[in-house]
């Protein structure tokens, strides 16, 4: 037999099988051992030498073919076996699939980025410090000695002591990043204004109840400049209040005391859940505590290596859960980290 038809022959038989067994005896019969086509490809050797090149070329040409048509065959079988099978079924295939469900941000990230682009509108820089800090950052260079009564109303987890260098901690607050970026600043030739907020993770060894977490966010601030004023401080305050709890607020100072700041205050808003009358989350006062602040104190401004003689400056730690609760009424600090997605989805905000 020809080529041709040797071609011809093969094709005709794929074509008329009539069912995947049907095709699957013939594919044996053409490519198994012994099969067909192989055979017919090999019989080249006993060609005169001069019809060889051509008969190669053409036996392989229809290989290739056969085994072309019998995948298409195959493929044949098999789209109809699912149209049959989808026939008897509701399924649609040309419908699109369920979407996968996009994670949404956690409200203290919501009102932290918030933050962060106010302040930094305000020509504050991000700055960032580390959550196992020193002894030194989180208290010595904040005027807070070792037998300082204000070392423990910041319950302090303590690392486990590496000898021969000073202790470490868990960080209590935002405010060691203060020092360490003024000493940063100062090695590379300070310039004024230094203007820094300092979003972060702290840690403290408490209770847990409503209004407290061993594991919070604070937002430090930090301004140092020439001639900054307790006024500057209230008016960084109230702005960023007013943007944050999206209405205008009220607030109130009271002294307060840290012994990084002198004089120190309790900025106090007043109560959003109330309007100030007064109820059971701000304790009846109308009030409610938010924001630690004050001057800095120029032992603080030493130990970062600038002239308290020439420059003053103010600071603050806000607490971020606390505005959180505030902006969305939300009256139990354990919902934050409770994991449950009821809470979490509240926030439908996704990731910019
Ligand atoms: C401080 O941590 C000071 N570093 C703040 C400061 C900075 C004062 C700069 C002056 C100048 P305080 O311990 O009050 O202060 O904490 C600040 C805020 O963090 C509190 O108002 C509260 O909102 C939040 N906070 C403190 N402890 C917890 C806790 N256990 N759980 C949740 N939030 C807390």
């Amino acid at each position: 037999m020809d080529t041709t038809a040797r071609r011809e022959h093969w094709l005709r038989a794929i074509a008329a099988a009539a069912d995947p067994a049907a095709l699957a005896a013939i594919d044996t019969r053409l490519f198994g051992p012994k099969g067909e086509v192989p055979e017919f490809v090999r019989s080249v050797t006993a060609l005169p030498k001069d019809e060889r090149p051509a008969f190669g070329k053409a036996a392989n040409a229809v290989k290739v073919e056969v085994e072309q048509a019998l995948a298409a065959r195959r493929e044949q079988f098999a789209a109809a076996a699912l149209a049959q099978e989808l026939a008897g079924s509701a399924f649609d295939p040309t419908e699109p699939g369920p979407r996968a469900a996009r994670g949404t941000l956690h409200p203290i990230t919501i009102v932290q980025n918030e933050l962060v682009d106010l302040f930094t509108s305000m020509g504050f820089r991000w700055e960032d410090g580390p959550e196992v800090e020193s002894e030194y950052f989180n208290f010595d260079a904040l005027n807070i000695p070792g037998d300082h009564p204000a070392r423990e109303s910041q319950d302090t987890f303590w690392c486990k002591a590496q000898p021969g260098l000073g202790r470490n901690l868990l960080r209590t607050h935002t405010s060691p990043v203060q020092v360490r970026t003024m000493q940063r600043l100062t090695r590379q030739g300070f310039h004024a204004p230094l203007k820094v907020v300092v979003p972060g993770r702290c840690f403290r060894s408490e209770t847990v109840d409503k209004t407290h977490e061993h594991t919070f966010y604070q937002m430090e601030g930090l301004v140092v400049d020439r001639d900054v004023s307790t006024a500057n401080l209230i008016h960084t305050m109230k702005t960023c209040l007013r943007v944050i709890l999206e209405r205008d607020v009220q607030v109130r100072l009271r002294p307060g005391f840290f012994p990084f700041v002198e004089p120190g205050f309790e900025l106090d808003v007043n109560c959003p859940f109330c309007s100030g009358r007064g109820c059971s989350v701000c304790k009846q006062s109308g009030w409610i505590e938010i924001l630690p602040c004050g001057m800095v104190h120029p032992n603080v401004l030493r130990q970062g290596g600038i002239d308290p003689e020439a420059y003053t400056g103010f600071a603050f730690g806000m607490g971020l859960q606390r505005v959180v609760m505030l902006r969305y009424g939300i009256d139990d600090i354990r919902q934050f980290m409770g994991g449950d997605l009821r809470f979490l989805r509240q926030f439908p905000e996704v990731a910019r």
